[in-house]
């Protein structure tokens, strides 16, 4: 019975998507009760077709975590670590401007760069990295900064959000990653991230920004102790925002990793739920144009797989990554453009390499 009941629910949902028509949270949550994967796999890869065609974006990339001392102490992270902790760092402005250095010659168009929120440096810290960063090659697209880590700088520089935006975008900030949204429903934040900004703040930060002409993209992280309510509640936040800005560039599923965390006596989602939650937000989010899967977090194939699940990017080639590294990813860390041209034109689509606003670099045909 409750089959049935559900492949039901799956007709309204298919018939809306055939139509172009918006899903609402009824269609949202019954897309993610359901286990017929291949129907929501394919209904969203109906999705992806009309907005993306068939192009598959991948970026010439370099992350850069500069501090992993943080104040949050979010219950997922395993990252983050108190000042003077065994593991504790925080990079010079120096060691960034090395690793950054390092990349050029790779011939990347993109710095990546998220950090903690460390009690104890100066807001000019992070003003002057990105001016020496932006200093070293201005071609170089500067995506940095959480919409937490702002909201934080704006507090230690006794600025508002806007102020502190735009004199980080005067000194080379290109755009702002998605990362600190979590889930945005009070309840999970109270349990797994109390310190951090709320949900609402996240969006003020982002809606800021966007009227500030810096785009962002937007990410969840899901399968903790969330519920699948609370993931569409999510998704229809970013939606509502997306409709009122339209800055936002990409959505990004977070798949939750628990080793080393506070958390750690939770599973974390399947390669099952992680494809069904891609799709889901490839059919929920009807206004971004870009869903993306980092395969650092999924793993390769699994990523690869995603490209006939409602995704269109495969993020790029990172070369360091210590988020998700820290919490038992078992993916490398960076890999290599070739590899990714291959593995897309492999599942059919054609790889495109694209910089940080989605401006095309090279369509690589056959
Ligand atoms: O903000 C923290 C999440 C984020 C864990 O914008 C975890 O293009 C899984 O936001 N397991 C940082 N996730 C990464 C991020 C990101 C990554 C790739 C591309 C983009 C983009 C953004 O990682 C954090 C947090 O939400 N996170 N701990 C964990 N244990």
């Amino acid at each position: 019975m409750k089959t049935d009941r559900r492949a039901a629910a799956l007709d309204t949902v298919e018939e809306k998507v055939r139509a172009g028509e918006r899903l609402d949270a009824a269609d949202g949550l019954a897309l993610l009760e359901s286990d017929d994967l291949l129907r929501v796999g394919s209904m969203a890869d109906l999705a992806r077709h009309r907005a993306a065609g068939d192009d598959v974006y991948f970026v010439n990339n370099r992350h850069i975590n500069h501090t992993n001392v943080c104040g949050n102490r979010c219950k997922f992270c395993a990252f983050s670590a108190v000042e003077g902790e065994e593991g504790a760092y925080t990079m010079t402005l120096d060691e960034v401007l090395e690793r950054a250095r390092a990349s050029l010659d790779d011939g990347i168009t993109e710095l990546h760069i998220v950090g903690g929120e460390h009690p104890s440096l100066p807001y000019e810290y992070y003003l002057e990295m990105i001016s020496a960063l932006h200093g070293l090659d201005p071609q170089v697209h500067i995506q940095a900064f959480t919409a937490s880590e702002i909201a934080y700088f704006a507090g230690i520089s006794e600025q508002t959000v806007e102020e502190v935006l735009l004199e980080l975008k005067d000194a080379g900030l290109g755009s702002m990653p998605g990362g600190g949204a979590e889930i945005f429903s009070e309840r999970v934040r109270g349990q797994v991230c109390s310190r951090k900004i709320s949900g609402e703040g996240w969006l003020d930060v982002m809606r800021t920004a966007h009227g500030a002409g810096i785009r962002s993209n937007a990410t969840m992280l899901y399968g903790h102790v969330e519920t699948y309510e609370e993931r569409i509640d999510h998704l229809l936040r970013l939606r509502e925002l997306q409709d009122e800005t339209g800055g936002f560039g990409s959505f990004i599923p977070l798949s939750f990793h628990p080793d080393n965390t506070e958390l750690e006596q939770l599973a974390g989602p399947t390669g099952y739920e992680d494809l069904k939650m891609l799709a889901v937000s490839r059919l929920m989010l009807d206004n971004f144009d870009n869903i993306k899967a980092f395969w650092i977090m999924i793993g390769i194939k699994l990523a690869q797989i995603s490209l006939h699940f409602g995704v269109n990017d495969i993020d790029g080639t990172v070369v360091e990554e210590k988020i998700t590294h820290a919490a038992g990813a078992e993916t490398e860390e960076a890999i290599a453009k070739g590899e990714l041209i291959r593995l897309i034109r492999d599942a059919g689509r054609v790889p495109v390499e694209r910089d940080t606003l989605y401006n095309i670099v090279r369509r690589h045909e056959d």
